[in-house]
Order: C-alpha cells, then sequence, then structure tokens
C-alpha cells in the first residue's frame, strides 16, 4: 500500500469545496490515514515548493499557499500517489479535463484546488514536512475486502 500527501488548497477550502473532493477520494477506495487543517507558514511553503525556487510563479505560489488555512491529508491506498494525480488532473484549471477535480472545478493556472505527490520519493518527504509520525494512524477499513480482492494475501 502506497502512501501520499494531499493539500486542499487555500482557494478550495475558501470555496468550501474541501468535503466533495474529499468524497470523491473516499468513493474512489482511498482510505485516510491522516488529516488536519492548519495555516501554512512561509517557512513550510519555501520548502515544499523548494524544486520551484527562482522560477517566474514561485514568489506568487508561496504567497497564495501562506494566504488562508488548508486542509492536508495522507491518502492511503494500492497505487494511491498515480490514481490521486489523475483524479486530480492537469495542473491548470483551464486545460484539465472534465471529470477530473481540477477540471470540474476551476479555471485559473495558479489557483488550481488541490496538491498531490507526484512520485514515491515526493510523497516520502511531503508526509515528513507535514505530519509527525504519530499523527499517522495504521488502521484497517471494514470495507477493506469490498475495496480489494484479498483472496491472495495481497490486494488486488
Ligand atoms: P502541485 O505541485 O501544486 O500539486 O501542482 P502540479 O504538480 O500539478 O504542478 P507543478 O508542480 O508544476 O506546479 C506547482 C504549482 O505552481 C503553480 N503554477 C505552476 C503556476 O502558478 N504557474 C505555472 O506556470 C506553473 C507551471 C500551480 C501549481
Amino acid at each position: 500500500m502506497e502512501r501520499t500527501l494531499i493539500i486542499f488548497k487555500p482557494d478550495a477550502v475558501q470555496r468550501g469545496v474541501c468535503g466533495e473532493i474529499l468524497t470523491r477520494f473516499e468513493k474512489k477506495g482511498l482510505q485516510i490515514v491522516g488529516m488536519k487543517f492548519m495555516q501554512i507558514s512561509q517557512e513550510l511553503a519555501e520548502t515544499h515548493y523548494s524544486a520551484h525556487k527562482g522560477k517566474p510563479f514561485y514568489e506568487g505560489l508561496v504567497r497564495f499557499m501562506t494566504s488562508s488555512p488548508v486542509v492536508v491529508l495522507v491518502l492511503q491506498g494500492k497505487g494511491a500517489i498515480e490514481i490521486c494525480r489523475k483524479m486530480m488532473g492537469a495542473t491548470f484549471g483551464f486545460k484539465a479535463e472534465p471529470g477530473t477535480i481540477r477540471g470540474d472545478y476551476g479555471v485559473s493556472s495558479s489557483f488550481n484546488l488541490i496538491h498531490g505527490s507526484d512520485s514515491p520519493e515526493s510523497a516520502d518527504r511531503e508526509l515528513k514536512l507535514f505530519f509527525k509520525p504519530e499523527e499517522l494512524i495504521d488502521w484497517t477499513p471494514a470495507i477493506q475486502g469490498w475495496v480489494y480482492d484479498l483472496s491472495k494475501g495481497q490486494p488486488e
């Protein structure tokens, strides 16, 4: 099972669509193992997006991410990182396909509602930035055996 870091960005919180977006992930079969409402500090935003430092949109991005509270969560599931990226859609709302989160909820390039880790390495790094180990809960959903075929011992 893989874990990925998801952020409902300030625009998602301000527009009141966090619940709807979370419902999509839950209905898909992804499991919440960590979640919190927080204000991202300047330092955390800069660290999280350090790969973009120096790019023309970097300062605006950090300003946006620190402008208002966010919801941060860790979702778990087989292939969770790729599944979430596909469900999020292309980076810019106006380019994202209908049916994806960004495609259905936004039109902006910078206010794009959601962040999701883009690789196992990023997920590992980002999880540690936003959550202490004790804030992530190991638990087994009661419906696990209907979300996955567990008959061979591994989730399929
Ligand atoms: P994140 O990292 O927020 O999940 O978005 P993506 O993985 O889809 O896209 P990204 O890392 O390339 O960009 C990070 C963040 O910067 C904003 N952005 C990006 C922007 O405002 N202008 C731009 O030209 C680009 C490329 C949007 C997402």
